[in-house]
């Protein structure tokens, strides 16, 4: 059974028609939140069936791991992104940042970071923040500071996320939840702790969940990620969708360079000079080796 909200007759439970299960078979999860489907009511059963899903727009995939073969789709026909973050607690991570803008523009879909929890930053911590925001605008994508806590910049976030379908993503305790209750007052997503020992969440929201924020707009709140694995992608596309990476490439001695040992490479040069942020290169390089250190 799929739990699905179906217009007209509110929250429904309808049964997935076997063919659906079948034709996507490499994914855990044939239907996700954000999917537009065909339900057909059966009056003998009192039932719904779910009949078709209509051609996505676009959608968010991942694989558990990079060996998995199996993808999941988190949700489809978004209109942004947003990778939820924080400093510390959970400790911030550029190269499972990373994975998830690359992801995010493998399917054209506009990708912004938030690094919450404000409230908790000393002046180095600031610094830390306002380092990450310059590596992250080389790299075409904007750092929103926020806390769901003093609400410090949540007017901005509203204003922005009051636009077709947004989908917060990210590490289990960056405050995704948090952070859609304080934008839309009157939901109630639930919100849950951070493990004293590990510093972590607790993986609170267990499934994709979309409310409706507006005549057009929505918002998809979801469960948190351990690990982001990388769909698989030629090697050049993964240096297209690393603006800084594709900038320079054109100045490598060799056309094919992978950017990993040629000599006279242009992006390795601009690494030294510091021209190309060092931690994004380190993402890049892990990616490009299917590696999952960094995530
Ligand atoms: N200090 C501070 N704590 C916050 C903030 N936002 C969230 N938290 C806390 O962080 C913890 C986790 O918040 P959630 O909103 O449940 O996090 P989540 O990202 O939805 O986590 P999952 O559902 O497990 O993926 C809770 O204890 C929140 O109170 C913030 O801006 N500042
Ligand atoms: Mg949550
Ligand atoms: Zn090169």
């Amino acid at each position: 059974m799929v739990r699905l909200s179906s217009g007209d007759h509110g929250v429904v439970q309808a049964t997935l028609r076997g063919k659906i299960r079948l034709q996507k078979l490499k994914s855990t999860n044939p239907v996700c939140c954000g999917d537009v489907v065909d339900l057909c009511y059966q009056p003998s059963t009192n039932d719904w069936t779910l009949e078709g899903v209509e051609e996505r727009r676009n959608h968010m995939v991942r694989k558990a791991t990079n060996l998995s073969k199996q993808t999941h789709a988190l949700a489809a026909n978004l209109d942004r992104v947003w990778v939820v973050c924080s400093l510390f607690e959970p400790k911030f991570s550029g190269g499972f940042v990373d994975r998830i803008a690359l992801t995010a523009a493998a399917f054209e879909i506009p990708c912004h970071l938030i690094l919450n929890k404000s409230d908790r930053w000393h002046a180095k911590d600031r610094a830390v923040a306002e380092h990450w925001r310059e590596v992250y605008a080389a790299a075409g994508l904007e750092v929103w500071f926020c806390s769901a806590l003093s609400r410090d910049g949540l007017p901005e976030l509203a204003t922005a996320m009051n636009e077709g379908t947004q989908l917060l993503t990210g590490y289990s305790g960056a405050g995704k939840s948090s952070l859609i209750n304080a934008l839309f007052p009157g939901l109630q997503a639930a919100t849950g702790t951070i493990s004293e020992s590990s510093g972590k969440g607790t993986h609170t929201t267990t499934t994709a969940t979309l409310y409706e924020t507006g005549t057009n707009t929505a918002v998809i709140d979801s469960p948190g990620i351990k690990e982001w694995g990388i769909l698989d992608l030629e090697p050049y596309e993964i240096t297209y969708h690393f603006p800084e990476i594709r900038e320079y490439a054109p100045h490598c001695r060799y056309p094919n360079c992978s950017h990993t040992h040629e000599p006279s490479c242009a992006v390795q040069e601009a690494v030294r000079e510091n021209r190309i942020h060092q931690e994004r290169f380190v993402s890049y390089l892990s990616i490009l080796a299917n590696d999952d250190q960094y995530n």
